[in-house]
């Protein structure tokens, strides 16, 4: 089975990624995670996209700031792109945000939510995806929903 890539544009970006290479692991999905960065390593950008269909079923990329990593890879590729806002110093990830979200029509990238919650649904997201060819992991993913609706008390303490 393919496995999925989780990418980011810089070490400090792993702070915010580590959640969704936790949840790969809490399904036991194989994962790849690497530094790629649109403008600092632009060679290793185009290598990784032109190549990633071989291996990748889904990449799910984070940036910050002027994030144009998702983006970036999305035009090298047909692997759907699932991208991370992360949240920045200046404008809280809100330019990670807009950055990322607003692909003009052609080349989409899917967009999660800023910071923390993005990563980890971009990680449900990407299972999810996977889910609609493998009845395990579809199995497991209904489980998880279900134990997390279980966890919802019904009054506040
Ligand atoms: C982006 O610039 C990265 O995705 C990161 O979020 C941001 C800042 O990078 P560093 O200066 O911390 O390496 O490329």
């Amino acid at each position: 089975m393919k496995k999925i890539a989780i990418i980011m544009g810089s070490q400090s970006d792993w702070d915010t990624m580590q959640f969704a290479a936790h949840t790969l692991n809490e399904f036991n999905i194989e994962y790849d995670k690497l530094i790629i960065s649109a403008h600092r390593t632009p060679d290793r950008l185009y290598e990784f996209a032109k190549n990633s269909s071989k291996k990748y079923s889904v990449i799910i990329a984070g940036a910050g700031g002027s994030a144009h990593l998702p983006g970036m890879v999305a035009s090298l590729t047909i692997v759907p792109v699932l991208g991370v806002p992360i949240e920045s110093n200046f404008l809280n990830g809100i330019d990670s945000l807009l950055s990322i979200i607003q692909m003009p029509k052609g080349v989409p990238v899917g967009t999660l939510a800023v910071g923390k919650s993005g990563a980890i649904n971009a990680a449900l997201l990407s299972i999810s995806i996977l889910s609609q060819n493998d009845k395990e992991i579809a199995h497991a993913l209904t489980l998880y929903r279900e134990k997390q609706t279980k966890s919802v008390k019904t009054s506040p303490k």
